[in-house]
């Protein structure tokens, strides 16, 4: 059966970036202004602005991020959850990149290091640690599709299915920008909604501006993906709580999470060097080292199973390069890539 990655029919579930008005802040009309310049200079992208502002009074401009690509291969008109799994997904990948490019210091969470049907309850995102709240599990789906869920970087993902109807993020220090992939949203009619959360208890909510279909209905839009990413400097938030309408009939997958820095930050770590393998223990481990950066005061080892990949996955992390990191054998051909990383700025150059 043909593979249709394509655009959903209503321009708000095309990529768009959205500057909303709605929340007052602190902010000065400056900043604003300059807000508004920067994304009026995104040619690329569908933008989508919504802006009301009264005279005299400033107003926060979150930046939301959204891209999805509705597949609709699921087996019609005998719906039976089984659709292709997307070759690529340019529109969720678009909106990813814009998020991306507005943030320094980016770390993202691949959830490839847990066993597979486990609950991890720690995230890592970098030096910035977070607790995972709500009984989620790791899912390892190389190829094909879970009932219509599929990892969006290497093998695993979250998957939240059955009573688990909200969970939630806690981070170790404030946030201004989070950013995630999910997979098979809405296909069983529910709505997708994310809140940030300051140490306050101040919510902010979003409805994720996905498509849906009826459950078991044809046409289905089993196996469909999306990015969703909020930027608000203005509000530094420590949890986002996922929640929904329905999410104990339809399931929900999610991988790459993503933090990231709106500030200037200073300063970058440099380049670390000299990264060396060695096999020790009979060949049953994999031990590197590696000449350590400037300004980096932890070290992430990345792989990747393509030379020319974007090494995304993390293997590990070590405070020095003359330590290093010890992991078990791997099986298959990897490549390896080391980073220094600091609180201010999050990962450096992959060496
Ligand atoms: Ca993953
Ligand atoms: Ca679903």
């Amino acid at each position: 059966m043909a593979m249709h990655t394509h655009l959903a029919a209503s321009a708000t579930h095309m990529l768009s970036i959205q500057v909303r008005s709605d929340m007052p802040t602190e902010d000065n009309m400056q900043d604003f202004s300059a807000l508004l310049r920067r994304m009026l200079s995104c040619a690329s992208c569908t933008l989508l602005l919504a802006v009301s502002l009264p005279i005299g009074i400033a107003y926060a401009a979150p930046m939301t991020f959204f891209g999805e690509d509705v597949n609709m291969t699921d087996p019609c008109p005998n719906d039976t959850d089984t659709p292709l799994r997307p070759a690529t997904l340019p529109m969720s990948r678009a909106a990813h990149d814009q998020f991306v490019s507005n943030l320094s210091g980016v770390q993202t969470e691949t959830f490839e290091r847990y066993p597979p049907e486990s609950s991890p309850t720690n995230l890592l995102f970098g030096s910035v640690t977070a607790t995972l709240s709500g009984s989620l599990v790791t899912k390892s789906v190389p190829t094909g599709t879970l009932d219509g869920t599929y990892p969006t970087s290497g093998n695993q993902f979250l998957l939240q299915f059955g009573a688990a109807g909200t969970f939630q993020v806690t981070f170790s220090l404030p946030q201004t920008a989070f950013g995630f992939f999910a997979t098979d949203v809405g296909d069983g009619g529910a709505q997708l909604i994310v809140q940030f959360e300051d140490t306050f208890g101040t919510v902010r909510s979003y409805n994720v501006p996905h498509s849906t279909s009826v459950p078991f209905a044809c046409p289905n839009i089993s196996g469909s993906a999306l990015f969703y990413g909020v930027i608000d400097s203005s509000f530094p938030f420590v949890k986002v709580i996922f929640t929904n309408t329905f999410s104990s009939f339809d399931g929900f997958g999610f991988d790459d999470m993503s933090i990231g820095s709106t500030g200037p930050c200073s300063p970058l770590p440099g380049p670390a060097s000299d990264l060396f393998l060695e096999a020790p223990n009979a060949g049953s481990e994999l031990h590197f080292t590696w000449t350590n950066a400037p300004d980096a005061d932890d070290y992430v080892v990345f792989a990747d199973q393509s030379p020319t990949g974007t090494f995304e996955q993390v293997v590990g992390t070590s405070s020095t390069g003359g330590v290093g990191l010890t992991i078990p054998m791997p099986s298959g051909n990897w490549y390896y890539l080391v980073a220094g990383s600091n609180a201010a700025c999050g990962v450096g150059p992959k060496r």
